[in-house]
């Protein structure tokens, strides 16, 4: 009995010391096995052939947070991206007290890493400069490279994924993530909101409604290990980039959505599930704006400290029609070059019937954007 217990502990060793060496590596789910360790010494596995254990050499269950008894954990991010966008980095700008593009709160773009009012805080822990998404069996990853961290080196922030899963341009899932600061997976801080009632975006995708009535993402399916699924998403600071926040999402909790928009958010109090859509809530002049060019708007007001990206398609090839579909859509082949602009005749003419009679928009082809001048009062 005794040399049986002897020979299970030592295989158990040789498996911990195979699994520390991979580990850093691996694009695997880790499962924590609930009961003993098997009698033969192998190791469980979900089915996708990579997955490792990590049960004690004295059989006791590992817990990645208090008490949370937890079934699969995720362990890396894939190799092969499945989407990409950039964003603009506004501390090329923060000087002048301006984003450096892409804040156009009509078509709910942000780009607010700045104080309210006087624009003269900029916040690098609040600008996103990248964003990529990643996907396995189990998983659907994002990450979010901001431009750095705050004056004490830490994200005291929220950061989130917004997933469009029925493709009509409005939020279905928001998971967000309260002050990220571990470079291990952890579940604490982390919530996943759903928009059941489907009112987020209220009556025009992507575009600001007035007198919105949505309740935003109202249903909370996820709560820092408490659900249906106690493993159901985590976050963790990229064990390769301090400025990177990595997020990963059980797709059975999405309801394995094939094809879906995602984007990303940074900020402080506006990520609030019951604040979306944003510009729904907020008019354009409670909002303010952070472009000098829209002179009426200017600065940033109620809305201030938060950024946005554009939303990236997976698991389809887009039209270009899709509302809020970044501009420059960059395929899935890993280290390939942009693409160049790809602007559908539908997001072209959506330009320039912009619904604020204030500004006169035109798309310019040559920066791939939709650019408005102010022409007057309404
Ligand atoms: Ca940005
Ligand atoms: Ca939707
Ligand atoms: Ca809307
Ligand atoms: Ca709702």
């Amino acid at each position: 009995m005794k040399s049986t217990n002897f020979r299970t502990a030592f295989i158990m060793s040789i498996v911990i010391i195979v699994i520390m060496a991979c580990g850093t590596t691996s694009t695997a789910t880790e499962v924590a096995a609930t009961a003993e360790p098997l009698a033969n010494g192998s190791i469980p596995s979900t089915g996708d052939g990579e997955s490792v254990s990590t049960t004690g050499a004295d059989g006791s269950t590992p817990v990645a947070g208090t008490g949370i008894q937890h079934v699969v954990i995720p362990v890396g991010i894939p190799a092969d991206r499945s989407s990409h966008a950039g964003d603009h980095d506004s501390s090329t700008t923060a000087e002048i007290k301006q984003a450096a593009g892409g804040d156009r709160f009509t078509f709910g773009k942000f780009e607010r890493p700045f104080n309210a009012e006087t624009m003269d805080v900029y916040y690098p822990n609040l600008d996103i400069v990248d964003t990529f998404v990643f996907q396995d069996e189990t998983w659907i990853y994002g990450t979010i490279q901001m431009k750095g961290r705050d004056a004490n080196n830490a994200f005291p922030n929220k950061y989130a994924l917004e997933l469009d899963t029925d493709l009509d341009g409005k939020g279905d899932w928001l998971i967000i993530a309260s002050n990220p600061a571990s470079t291990e997976w952890k579940v604490e801080g982390v919530q996943v909101y759903q928009d059941a009632n489907k009112d987020v975006g209220n009556v025009t995708a992507v575009f600001s409604d007035e007198k919105a009535t949505s309740d935003g993402f109202e249903t909370i399916v996820f709560d820092q290990g408490s659900g249906e699924d106690v493993d159901s998403a985590w976050v963790r600071i990229s064990p390769n980039d301090p400025n990177t926040i990595e997020f990963s999402v059980k797709r059975s909790v999405l309801g394995n959505p094939a094809k879906y928009l995602i984007n990303m958010w940074a900020g402080n109090a506006l990520i609030d599930p019951s604040l979306f859509d944003i510009n729904d809530k907020f008019s354009h002049e409670q909002a303010g704006a952070a472009d000098g060019g829209l002179q009426v708007y200017y600065p940033i007001k109620a809305v201030a400290e938060i950024d946005n990206s554009c939303r990236m398609a997976v698991g389809f090839e887009p039209t270009g029609q899709e509302p809020g579909l970044c501009e420059v859509f960059i395929p899935n082949i890993p280290g390939s070059p942009p693409q160049g602009c790809t602007a559908s005749p539908t997001k072209i003419l959506a330009c320039s019937i912009n619904p604020d009679p204030s500004y006169s928009c035109s798309w310019n082809k040559n920066s791939c954007s939709c650019e408005c001048k102010y022409v007057g009062p309404k």
